[in-house]
């Protein structure tokens, strides 16, 4: 039976007369899927719950942080019991070197680390230090990778921009963007041919050691090995922009996963479990560039704040603590990791029973599922995610599983994510799920 999704639509069309497309953020307004988005009032676990009462499976879990599924009981006593205590004090407390702390330990080639309040600011503030440190100007990014919204980044973003079909926003100055360039994801000529032609002013080279705005790309063999040799050369910086990957692609983020060591790296998402925190990270030499211990400029009124640190703090210390209960040794992060591996075995087993051309695969708790055009197609770059992916039929797709209780994210140039709070019975419900709509969608 047809979900009623009657009350989303009123609070949508109420909330477009506040605010602009009656969201806060542009995904969340369901254009790269069509229809109406879900207004959600709880989340549980692995669960939330729309307007309307409709349950659903959740794998965007707030695009990421929520690393142990919503209102994690250890989160919330947290959450409870530094709120009695003050929220913001606009002075050091000893949770942020505390979780400066649990962060360094997990991540052990960083050495400092600032906290800011998005992974917007810790990019733009990487960038600037870079910049700072070399005295170089010119920074590099990737077509389809996306660093949050600071002017000199938003150059082929992807993402939101990707799914708006913005390839760069109006009221960006052209000055603004006149030092970024871009170079292709995956292609390690091209970023040579660019650094034969500018190598001496490139401050940085920032990237999504494993894509997440375009879809969930990997790294080919090779590549992130091949930054690393290509920046050392030339005397760039590398900033490993590890918001979505850092503490979701292994505990020790995409550089503990591979044995590579950037530069600079930064972080979100995970580190507020559901707060907003963002951070930059590095080398101690490179950090004590940032004031007041140096002269690069970077401030905040809510950096460090105490509830975003308790969040952060609980969910690092409960994903990663040693389950000694359980046989295997396992912890949080590892069951959850485990599940993605088999949510996405299981779909590459329904698009060889059902015939539908899917590119599906895990890395750590991040998964991908892309619809493609034909069979055989392999999505690498930003280039062949447009060329390949079937957003048609990716939107058709989203709409079914929605109608079975499961919310993926409303856009196919996204990633998914699986929390700590995911089971085995939420993975085998998504697949029943999946089995249907991909059946319906193949006939329809
Ligand atoms: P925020 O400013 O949104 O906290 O972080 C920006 C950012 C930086 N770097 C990476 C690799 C990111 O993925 C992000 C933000 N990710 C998107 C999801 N694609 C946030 C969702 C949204 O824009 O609403």
């Amino acid at each position: 039976m047809a979900k009623s999704l009657a009350r989303s639509k009123e609070l949508f069309s109420e909330a477009q007369r506040f605010l602009p497309g009656g969201v806060n953020s542009p995904v969340r307004a369901f254009r790269g899927v069509g229809g109406t988005p879900l207004f959600i009032e709880k989340g549980e676990g692995a669960s939330i719950w729309d307007a309307d009462g409709n349950r659903y499976i959740d794998y965007v879990l707030s695009w990421g942080p929520l690393l142990l599924g919503h209102a994690h009981p250890a989160v919330v006593a947290a959450l409870n019991e530094q709120a009695a205590r003050g929220t913001s004090f606009g002075a050091p407390t000893t949770l942020e070197t505390q979780l400066a702390e649990v962060v360094l330990a997990l991540m052990p080639g960083l050495e400092q680390v600032r906290f800011v309040n998005s992974g917007t600011e810790a990019t733009m503030s990487a960038l600037r230090l870079a910049r700072a440190y070399s005295g170089r100007n010119k920074i590099v990014k990737f077509s389809g990778c996306y660093h949050g919204h600071a002017d000199m980044l938003l150059v082929q973003a992807g993402s939101g921009v990707a799914t708006l079909g913005l390839p760069d926003s109006p009221g960006v100055p052209e000055s603004a963007t006149a030092s970024t360039l871009t170079a292709e994801y995956n292609d390690l000529d091209n970023i040579k041919a660019l650094f034969a032609a500018h190598g001496d002013d490139i401050a940085a080279v920032i990237v999504e050691p494993v894509a997440g705005n375009m879809g969930l790309v990997l790294p080919e063999p090779g590549y992130l090995e091949g930054l690393r040799k290509l920046t050392s050369e030339h005397g760039a910086l590398l900033i490993f922009d590890e918001v979505m990957t850092g503490f979701r692609v292994a505990p020790g983020g995409a550089q503990g996963l591979w044995g590579i060591d950037p530069d600079l790296t930064c972080l979100g998402k995970v580190i507020g479990g559901g707060l907003p925190v963002g951070a930059y990270a590095g080398k101690r030499t490179i950090m004590q560039t940032v004031a007041p211990a140096g002269p690069m400029y970077q401030a905040g009124t809510l950096s460090g704040n105490p509830l975003a640190m308790a969040a952060g703090l609980t969910t690092l210390q409960t994903a990663f603590a040693e389950n000694t209960s359980s046989a295997d040794q396992n912890t949080a992060f590892g069951q959850a990791a485990k599940l993605a591996e088999t949510l996405t075995d299981g779909m590459r087993g329904l698009a060889e029973e059902t015939g539908v051309s899917l590119q599906t695969g895990s890395v750590g708790t991040m998964f991908g599922c892309y619809f493609l055009r034909a069979p055989g197609q392999r999505i690498t770059s930003y280039a062949t995610a447009k060329q390949y992916a079937d957003t048609q039929r990716y939107a058709r797709f989203f709409w079914a599983m929605v109608e079975r209780g499961v919310y993926l994210a409303p856009s196919q140039f996204e990633a998914g994510f699986v929390s700590s709070a995911h089971g085995e019975a939420e993975i085998a419900a998504t697949l029943a799920a999946a089995r249907e709509a991909l059946l319906l969608i193949r006939d329809g």
